[in-house]
């Protein structure tokens, strides 16, 4: 059990183990909605997913702090497939080394957010409280966790 503001789930193939702010996730299997999702992300993404992190933003106290998805398992420039339901959130990007240089973008229901080449390396990412009353989020991170050596 992890104090987090918001509820996870970690799912993907057997092996597919996962370390997140430093506590190891083993996945939970697939789920049938998830699972006959996985090729139409796959096709979008151009990559084989083994896993998702599937998290719950209950209201606009629920968010995620500053981090990249950078974890050696990921490999040194992973390709992150972020899918959207529910209220729309803003999703904010600051550069590691610049912190002046900053996007946001709204991640709407039905959103594909993709994150590929360098952006792990060279940015941070957030999902912001907000005060703005907001409908509850579900957002799904599809990874390709590579074989551990
Ligand atoms: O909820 C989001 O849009 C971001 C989630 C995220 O950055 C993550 O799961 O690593
Ligand atoms: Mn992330």
């Amino acid at each position: 059990m992890v104090d987090s503001p918001r509820l996870s789930c970690w799912i993907g193939d057997p092996g597919a183990s996962y370390v997140y702010s430093r506590v190891r996730f083993e996945p939970r299997p697939w789920p049938q909605a998830l699972a006959a999702l996985r090729p139409r992300i796959d096709a979008a993404a151009g990559v084989a997913m083994n896993s998702v992190l599937a998290n719950l933003y209950r209201d606009g106290r629920d968010a995620m702090g500053w981090h990249s998805d950078d974890e050696p398992e990921l490999g040194p420039r992973p390709v992150i497939a972020s899918l959207s339901l529910g209220g729309t959130r803003r999703f904010a990007f600051r550069h590691r080394h610049d912190p002046a240089r900053k996007h946001a973008i709204d991640l709407p229901h039905g959103s594909l957010l993709l994150m590929a080449g360098d952006t792990q390396a060279e940015w941070k990412h957030a999902l912001p409280r907000t005060a703005r009353p907001v409908p509850a989020r579900i957002n799904l991170t599809f990874r390709r966790i590579l074989p551990s050596p």
